[in-house]
């Protein structure tokens, strides 16, 4: 159990990590390239290290000298089959991913994970690419890991629509498209984070995107790349939404990403009427410095194309809603559901723990505000989004707050108790 920091105001500025999905990306590209990769400014948290480890499982060279990560890219066809399961642990952006990698190639590779991972879908992912002509199979003829997939070197194109808005189903029957002989066709429900289609690029490919359709042929040959990570704009939330409740605060967030299939967050604060600015703006590194200060709120609706935009920062959402004068109501987050905890219900439980009034809906929340917080025992249920979410919670609550599992934080920011006491001045 971990006694939360609480702060009478918030002052400084801050370099966030860097973004865990483009670090992921950065690992498998450079895996399957031909050539060498650099990668710097990578992310050294759980879910990414889950990434170069599965990796290098597979025969990739891959080195770390502390600042930079070189990758050997051997090429589609250059992976080697590997003997034993690999351990993927929390990371949902991992194993579906390397389904979508695995896929094409010509073994059987087993992937497991942590009980919070062996609890969530991939049917999404299996469906699409069994229709290529993959096998994949999950636990004892469930859709859940351990996952089974036996690739084929003569993986066959799709034309798919999406059932749901997700970057790692498009994600994964891109990598098999890749590797598939013929045009591939994919409509996206809602357009979701597109750092697969922008890598594609980067590393020599061809894509096209128009709107929610995307066309790829392959097979395709990709080059190894020097590859910068931006800082992620999904661990900038939590700041931003810290300087926006607690009071004389003023927080400078530098090198945040700001790729606009990200910055939903951006739009929702300008939305309730946040105090907020955004300078140093590079637009050929999609980033720029943010700088929040202690805002009078006002509720919102957050919903439909916007959803993708912050999927993963609906649950901080939450709590800046709950200091907002009115009602917030989101909704079309069904997703929510099939996080690495049913973010839907954390959220509400575990706010309304420390006097919240927050209701959950079938696809979504009800925020009125604003509330008050108090102090109390809660938990991060072993999600990193809902602990970091809670500590934020804390800064502002009037008694002491109690955090379980706090050690979840670390798998997408392993510094970040460090860090928010690295701000909390006046005590
Ligand atoms: O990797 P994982 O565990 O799925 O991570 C999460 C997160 O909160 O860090 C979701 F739980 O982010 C996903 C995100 O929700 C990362 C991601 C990506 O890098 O492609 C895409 C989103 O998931 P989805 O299912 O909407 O595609």
């Amino acid at each position: 159990m971990k006694k939360l920091s609480h702060a009478k105001e918030l002052k400084g500025t801050l370099r966030v990590p860097a973004d865990k999905s483009i670090s992921h990306r950065s690992i498998m590209f450079g895996a399957i390239a031909n050539g060498k990769t650099t990668v710097r400014n990578f992310l050294r948290a759980e879910d990414c290290l889950s990434t170069l480890h599965a990796f290098q499982a597979l025969g990739v060279p891959i080195e770390d000298d502390g600042e930079t990560i070189t990758i050997e890219g051997q090429g589609f066809g250059g992976l080697k089959a590997v003997d034993s399961p690999i351990d993927i642990g929390n990371s949902g952006t991992t194993i579906r991913l390397m389904m979508g990698i695995l896929s094409g190639t010509d073994f059987e590779t087993t992937l497991f994970g942590d009980d919070s991972l062996s609890k969530r879908p991939m049917n999404r992912v299996m469906l699409p690419l069994q229709s290529m002509g993959a096998e994949l199979s999950g636990d004892a003829g469930s859709e859940f890991p351990p996952i089974i997939v036996t690739g084929t070197d003569q993986l066959t194109t799709i034309d798919y629509q999406m059932p749901m808005a997700s970057a790692q189903v498009k994600s994964a029957i891109l990598f098999a498209a890749l590797q598939a002989h013929g045009k591939s066709t994919i409509l996206e429900k809602e357009v979701s984070r597109n750092h697969t289609e922008e890598m594609i690029r980067q590393f020599g490919g061809t894509i096209t995107v128009s709107g929610k359709k995307i066309e790829i042929e392959g097979p395709q040959v990709l080059s190894g790349q020097d590859v910068i990570v931006p800082g992620d704009i999904s661990s900038a939330a939590f700041f931003l939404v810290a300087g926006a409740i607690t009071p004389n605060s003023e927080l400078t967030l530098t090198n945040v990403g700001i790729n606009p299939t990200r910055t939903g967050i951006i739009d929702v604060l300008q939305a309730m009427g946040a105090e907020l600015e955004i300078t140093n703006e590079d637009s050929r590194n999609q980033s720029a410095d943010l700088t929040v200060r202690t805002s009078k709120l006002k509720g919102t609706t957050i919903e439909g194309d916007l959803i993708p935009r912050l999927i993963d920062e609906l649950p901080v959402i939450a709590l800046l809603a709950t200091q907002a004068e009115g009602t917030t109501v989101i909704k079309d987050a069904e997703e929510l559901k099939v996080k690495e905890t049913n973010r839907i219900d954390a959220t509400a439980n575990e706010l309304n723990k420390l006097g919240a009034d927050i209701t959950a809906t079938e696809d979504g929340l009800i925020i009125k505000g604003p509330t008050p917080l108090n102090g109390g025992t809660v938990s991060s249920l072993g999600d990193h989004r809902i602990g970091m979410m809670l500590q934020v919670a804390a800064l502002i609550s009037k008694g002491e707050v109690l955090l379980d599992l706090p050690e979840a934080v670390a798998i997408s920011y392993p510094k970040f108790f460090e860090d928010i006491e690295s701000l909390i001045t006046g005590g």
